[in-house]
């Protein structure tokens, strides 16, 4: 059973809270299915900035903008039993802004650099999140996400340019907290974190033989509104490595 008023504590409090079991091992089944069907059938009708490719030039490492590409996504980042919870997490009415995948497949998938998600999203109030969900096993190894609890509190900090297609931005500081005193979020299928959109966080290459897919949904409040100067920041950035 979920304890919504937990969550809620744990992401005023740290930024960031980990959630076993958010969705059924039918529903990964199902999401599973649908990206292979999406990636088959659907990805080559649509534009370029959909997807990000590794720097093979041919495995996914991100698709984006899928609740605009595909129903089934849209659908499942709206449905109520969410939303009810999302409501509570940025202060009033949810919209869902984004549904992507950070692919991290094996041997291949490339890391993430240190930032904070307002840096793309550039929202004010900051009250943005993300929904990511395990579709495969999380661990330490092929590339869980480490995220700096209660980094949120501190507000937005100097960015640069990353030249990392897919993640254009990053902090101009690497903040110098080690490794072992993050929080390294390991995940089983169906788990979930819910991230805030201030709070740091990077994930590492994958050099294992496991792939690493997670399903990201991204919300905010109907409130927030989008600030010109973090705005034109990220846009120098991302004009320098599209496309996101
Ligand atoms: O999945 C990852 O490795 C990174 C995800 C991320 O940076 C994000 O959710 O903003």
């Amino acid at each position: 059973m979920r304890n919504d008023n937990q969550i809620l504590n744990d992401y005023q409090n740290d930024g960031v809270v980990r959630i076993r079991n958010f969705f059924s091992q039918e529903t990964v089944a199902e999401i599973r299915n649908e990206l292979e069907r999406y990636i088959r059938e659907d990805l080559s009708s649509k534009p370029d900035d959909a997807r990000t490719l590794e720097a093979d030039g041919k495995t996914i490492r991100n698709l984006w903008r899928l609740n605009l590409h595909n129903p089934y996504f849209e659908e499942l980042g709206q449905r109520p039993e969410f939303m009810s919870l999302i409501a509570k997490l940025v202060k009033g009415e949810p919209l869902l802004k984004g549904v992507e995948t950070f692919n991290k497949p094996a041997r291949i998938g490339s890391g993430v650099p240190p930032h904070q998600d307002n840096a793309y999203f550039c929202q004010v109030p900051p009250d943005m999140l993300t929904l990511w969900v395990a579709i495969d096993p999380v661990t330490k190894e092929n590339g869980a996400v480490h995220f700096i609890k209660g980094s949120h509190q501190q507000g937005m900090l100097p960015t640069k340019p990353s030249g990392v297609a897919g993640n254009s931005i990053g902090l101009a500081e690497v903040p110098d907290v080690p490794k072992s005193k993050q929080f390294c979020a390991t995940l089983n299928p169906g788990d979930a974190t819910i991230h805030h959109c201030e709070v740091i966080h990077e994930s590492g290459p994958n050099q294992t033989d496991q792939s690493r897919l997670g399903l990201l949904f991204v919300y905010r409040g109907t409130h927030t509104q989008t600030d010109p100067q973090l705005k034109a920041t990220y846009t120098e950035a991302v004009t320098a490595t599209p496309p996101a």
